[in-house]
């Protein structure tokens, strides 16, 4: 029997993820080429990127030195074994991201992305507990809407319900806490919303149900990102760290989305001044060249499991390619390009201007919502009646054939561009949105 011959650029195989396939693959949308705030599409028109592909080409695409430290590294050497063996970019990387953080969150594992970074925070709050002799706090308190990810740690406390109900019931003793979305107070609100505060104090709720001698940590997002773009409540961040520290309760911020310099800081801790004890990170890292992601932690934790005799191993963790050589010195040219080309500080001057240009579709038609920090805005949409996620969905198709890239989660549309646009690019994104909603009306 002869295999039926598939031609080869068949799109059938190709089991997409987060995709819905048959719609893509009866209209495909096929990206071919990337040059700084733009990619070009299959049928050679120019795309802005409005998403910064998916939240992680901060620095925009084929930034040369980038693409040449690449090269070099790929050419020098391959690939080196991340355990019991080392190479020199690898800890020059980690000198520099600890650089990037306050204090004494200074020692960094590696990881290749998000979700893996996720589940080596959880895994390390989890064993640092126990090696400092609190083996009892085995709980995770994630947070409801919160995304960290897709493994099965990320899905146990995160928070968003299409990500968890085919998985099964996931890790046991997770908790979570509150959302902080208040649109009946905090609708329309221009970077922090000022209600809501004291959603943190359901922490204490869940310690007097578990007591904190169970729980290990609590991971949240500074703003969650994928539900949609909740920025939290003024002083929210704060308080929840305030009841960590009461409870000996470890705090971990997800910074995938919030790092490198989204929120015109380098980091969401430096943005709300809070101090995590673990923060995970991935996408900006490489500006998304090379997959890599990473955890920081502090001092004194890492601290804590240098123990016992000096061969033995001590923590029993780590990927294949931690600290892969390729996005080790993806990711160093990428750090030196955010300094050297000022984008943080980029994102920080465009921010006030984002924000009005985010805000002036308010009233337009179907705008329910619109929330903004730094370089991020989302633009919630009433959904149509018994077809939720379509409305949003149509301006995503809509926008793309008019030549722009956006993200849509449920009735939101979510921007988060590479920090290098410009005041034209804004216009041209909100413009484009504007004329779409409108002729949507
Ligand atoms: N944590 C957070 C906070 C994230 O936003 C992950 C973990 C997982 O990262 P990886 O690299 O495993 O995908 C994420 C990922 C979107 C969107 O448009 C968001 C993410 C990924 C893809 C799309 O909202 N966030």
């Amino acid at each position: 029997m002869t295999a039926a011959v598939r031609v080869p650029n068949d799109l059938e195989p190709f089991w997409m993820p987060f995709t819905a396939n048959r719609q893509f693959k009866s209209r495909p949308r096929l990206l071919v080429g990337a040059k700084g705030m733009h990619y070009t599409s299959h049928d050679g028109r120019q795309i802005l990127d409005g998403a910064a592909g998916l939240w992680c080409c901060n620095a925009g695409h084929g930034h040369p030195k980038i693409v040449g430290a690449i090269q070099a590294q790929a050419a020098d050497m391959d690939y080196a074994p991340a355990f019991q063996m080392g190479h020199p970019k690898a800890f020059e990387l980690a000198s520099r991201l600890a650089a990037l953080f306050p204090g004494d969150l200074n020692r960094v594992f590696y990881t290749n992305s998000g979700s893996e970074s996720v589940d080596t925070a959880l895994k390390i709050a989890l064993a640092y507990q126990r090696v400092i002799g609190q083996g009892t706090r085995t709980r995770l308190i994630g947070r409801e809407r919160g995304y960290h990810g897709v493994n099965f740690g990320g899905i146990s406390v995160g928070g968003i319900a299409n990500n968890r109900k085919f998985f099964g019931t996931g890790l046991g003793g997770v908790d979570h806490l509150r959302h902080t979305h208040l649109p009946e107070k905090n609708a329309f609100s221009r970077g922090e919303p000022l209600h809501g505060a004291e959603l943190a104090d359901d922490l204490e709720r869940l310690v007097a149900l578990h007591d904190a001698s169970t729980i290990a940590a609590v991971i949240v997002e500074p703003v969650a990102g994928s539900t949609g773009v909740l920025v939290p409540p003024k002083g929210y961040l704060k308080r929840l760290r305030a009841i960590c520290d009461r409870h000996g309760i470890l705090l971990i911020m997800d910074e995938v989305i919030t790092g490198f310099g989204r929120l015109g800081t380098a980091f969401a801790v430096e943005k709300f001044d809070v101090m995590p004890d673990i923060v995970t990170v991935a996408k900006g890292v490489t500006s998304g060249t090379v997959p890599m992601g990473a955890v920081i932690a502090r001092q004194h934790i890492y601290d804590a499991f240098m123990t016992g005799p000096d061969h033995a191993i001590e923590l029993f963790h780590g990927y294949t390619y931690s600290g892969h050589p390729l996005a080790c010195a993806a990711a160093l040219a990428t750090l030196e390009v955010y300094q050297g080309e000022g984008l943080f500080q980029n994102a920080l001057t465009l921010s006030p201007y984002w924000e009005d240009a985010a805000h002036a579709l308010k009233g337009l038609p179907h705008v329910v919502d619109i929330r903004n920090l730094g370089l991020v805005a989302a633009i919630e949409l009433e959904p149509i009646a018994g077809q939720p996620a379509k409305r949003a969905f149509d301006v995503f198709l809509r926008a793309y054939d008019q030549g722009l890239l956006i993200r849509t989660t449920g009735d939101i549309i979510a921007l988060s561009p590479p920090l290098s646009l410009t005041r034209s690019h804004i216009d041209q994104i909100f413009g484009t949105l504007a004329d779409l909603l409108k002729a949507a009306a």
